[in-house]
């Protein structure tokens, strides 16, 4: 495997409508993330991926793009992002943008020609299909709900769109598009980026004779993923974005991919892979389900470490993924991947290792590294987000009370990780001056970045301490490099794995309440990390407390 710049990193997502309000509109902005910088390099971050903020109507909260060369007005200007990318700079940091690319905005200059002249240029833009009176062109269902097709205001056409009505399809099979698209990322690289996260990328690829699917829900629709499933040949796509962007200048780019064959993980991530990295979203589709939110299943402990090990054993030592506890699209991790009722200091610390340590690029998202929680919610009105009041309709649709269907749409809203930021115990978290756009989590006297940096153990320092541990050249090249081997997997409500490189790692986690043994395969020679004061150990029996999590450099075998 190649070394590269990023390996040894860590990323640190931000959703910039919550970090930080500079001028007290309520709104988060690119002035607010420069007063920040210092922050999240004292936390030891490197590179910073920014969700969408360029001009966009914020339909889907940024991922609606009206002009991908400009900055929206409510995040700040072109001039802001630029002082960003040299600020960061300065202290060694690398800024990523969302490269949101599958679809643009209905308010796009595009598609704004398009509906003028369906047939010209601007037309082959995107997919469009004639209208015809009682029939859609297919049965294909938006991510978002409700069918992909809509009436191209004032033609006799329909596009498509496999998210949001406001986010059209661009037509990737028209190479004048895909040079748009280039010229583009290549604009923003020479602006000083680091590079891209890059959205929604496997929907760019449709089978190009459009047909219906077997219907999956009563509405007579199917999943957008039955179309995904038959499209091939999205590797030319993507080995040609590679080609004429990313690597000419080096440059990351972590996609979000959901769909890939195990065959096919050296062609996305390996040496020569369309990105750098791609996402582990294992443990995030854990338990879905095709009827929507309400029909999910919760993931235990055992199903938790089941998805990770599983992906480690697909991607060995041919690439890096990126592993995440959560991002903006989910809830917050410790609110589902702890146990209900067991959500503390210790616990959160211990999910925090037991991903830290995995082979991969960490990436936190805000709020994450204070261990942030869902969101109480006591009305549908109190929800922002597109996705979330879709599902609420589709439970109420399947028979579920409006208590019930809130209770669903409280554990898995995108809003519960889009709440502001909490930097401090004032007035609304000390994220705005003014009203912020979404509520506050109330819990945030407690769970602020003020109490947690002054608290030496708090889940903010243990954090700090992972960081240190990756960048500590004693164990650098294990943490980094260092193949991942699972131990005792079929112990209950444990995880536990070795990292093996130039040094032996053991990392041990009790995933449950109760306190727990184990037996240790050979000496430790020194504790590296614990989230608890004391080891309880007689004669290599470990009797592990509650969420423990150990982190042992062993000796030699
Ligand atoms: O998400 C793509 C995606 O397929 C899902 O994560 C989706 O958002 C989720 O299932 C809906 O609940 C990306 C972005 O991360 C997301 O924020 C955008 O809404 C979406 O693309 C469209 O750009
Ligand atoms: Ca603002």
């Amino acid at each position: 495997m190649i070394k590269k710049w990023w390996h040894d990193k860590v990323a640190y997502q931000i959703y910039p409508k919550s970090f930080y309000d500079s001028n007290g509109d309520g709104i988060g902005d690119i002035p607010g993330i420069i007063s920040k910088l210092d922050y999240l390099h004292d936390l030891g971050v490197d590179i910073v991926w920014l969700s969408p903020c360029y001009k966009s109507p914020l339909a889907d909260q940024g991922y609606d793009i009206s002009d991908y060369y400009s900055i929206d007005p409510r995040f700040g200007t072109m001039e802001d992002m630029d002082r960003l990318i040299a600020e960061a700079k300065k202290r060694n940091m690398y800024i990523l943008m969302d490269l949101v690319v599958n679809h643009c905005s209905d308010e796009h200059e595009w598609f704004r020609k398009a509906c003028e002249d369906p047939e010209g240029k601007y037309g082959r833009y995107f997919y469009l299909r004639d209208k015809k009176e009682g029939e859609l062109p297919t049965n294909w269902r938006s991510y978002f709900g409700g069918p992909v097709w809509e009436d191209l205001p004032g033609t006799d056409k329909q596009y498509l769109h496999v998210f949001h009505k406001k986010q059209p399809d661009l037509n990737w099979e028209n190479p004048e598009l895909r040079e748009e698209v280039y010229k583009n990322i290549n604009w923003w690289l020479d602006r000083g980026l680091g590079g891209f996260r890059i959205d929604a990328i496997i929907n760019i690829k449709k089978p190009l004779s459009f047909h219906d699917y077997e219907p999956d829900r009563d509405d007579g629709l199917c999943s957008i993923f039955a179309m995904l499933q038959e499209a091939r040949g999205i590797g030319e796509f993507l080995g040609e974005m590679r080609d004429r962007t990313f690597k000419k200048y080096d440059a990351f780019a972590v996609g979000e991919v959901f769909n890939e064959k195990p065959e096919e993980i050296p062609d996305f991530i390996g040496d020569n892979g369309y990105f750098s990295s791609m996402f582990d979203f294992n443990e995030t589709i854990f338990g879905h389900s095709e009827k929507g939110w309400y029909d999910a299943k919760p993931i235990t402990p055992d199903d938790y470490k089941r998805c990770c090990f599983e992906s480690q054993a697909k991607v060995k030592e041919i690439g890096f993924l990126s592993n995440i506890i959560e991002n903006h699209d989910e809830p917050r991790g410790v609110s589902r991947y702890i146990p209900e009722g067991d959500c503390c200091p210790e616990s959160k610390k211990m999910l925090a290792a037991l991903n830290f340590m995995l082979r991969g690029l960490p990436f936190i998202y805000q709020g994450q590294e204070l261990g942030m929680e869902n969101v109480p919610i006591s009305s549908i009105d109190e929800v922002d987000d597109i996705s979330a009041r879709d599902e609420y309709r589709v439970a109420l649709e399947a028979g579920l009370s409006p208590e019930e269907a809130l209770q669903v749409i409280a554990r898995s809203s995108r809003d519960n990780a889009r709440t502001p930021m909490q930097w401090t115990g004032g007035e609304n978290a000390g994220f705005t001056a003014g009203t912020p756009w979404l509520k506050v989590n109330p819990n945030y006297a407690d769970i602020n970045v003020e109490a947690e940096l002054a608290d030496e153990n708090s889940v903010l320092h243990f954090y700090k301490k992972l960081i240190a541990l990756r960048k500590d050249p004693a164990y650098k090249e294990t943490v980094v490099y260092g193949a991942l081997e699972p131990v005792w997997e079929e112990k209950h409500n444990l995880m536990a794995y070795y990292r093996k490189g130039d040094k032996t790692l053991l990392v041990i986690g009790n995933y449950q309440r109760q306190g727990q043994e184990i037996v240790l395969p050979a000496a430790y020679r020194k504790v590296l990390l614990n989230n608890y004061a004391d080891i309880a150990e007689e004669n290599g029996v470990i009797r592990m407390h509650g969420y423990q999590v150990l982190v042992l450099e062993m000796e030699e075998s």
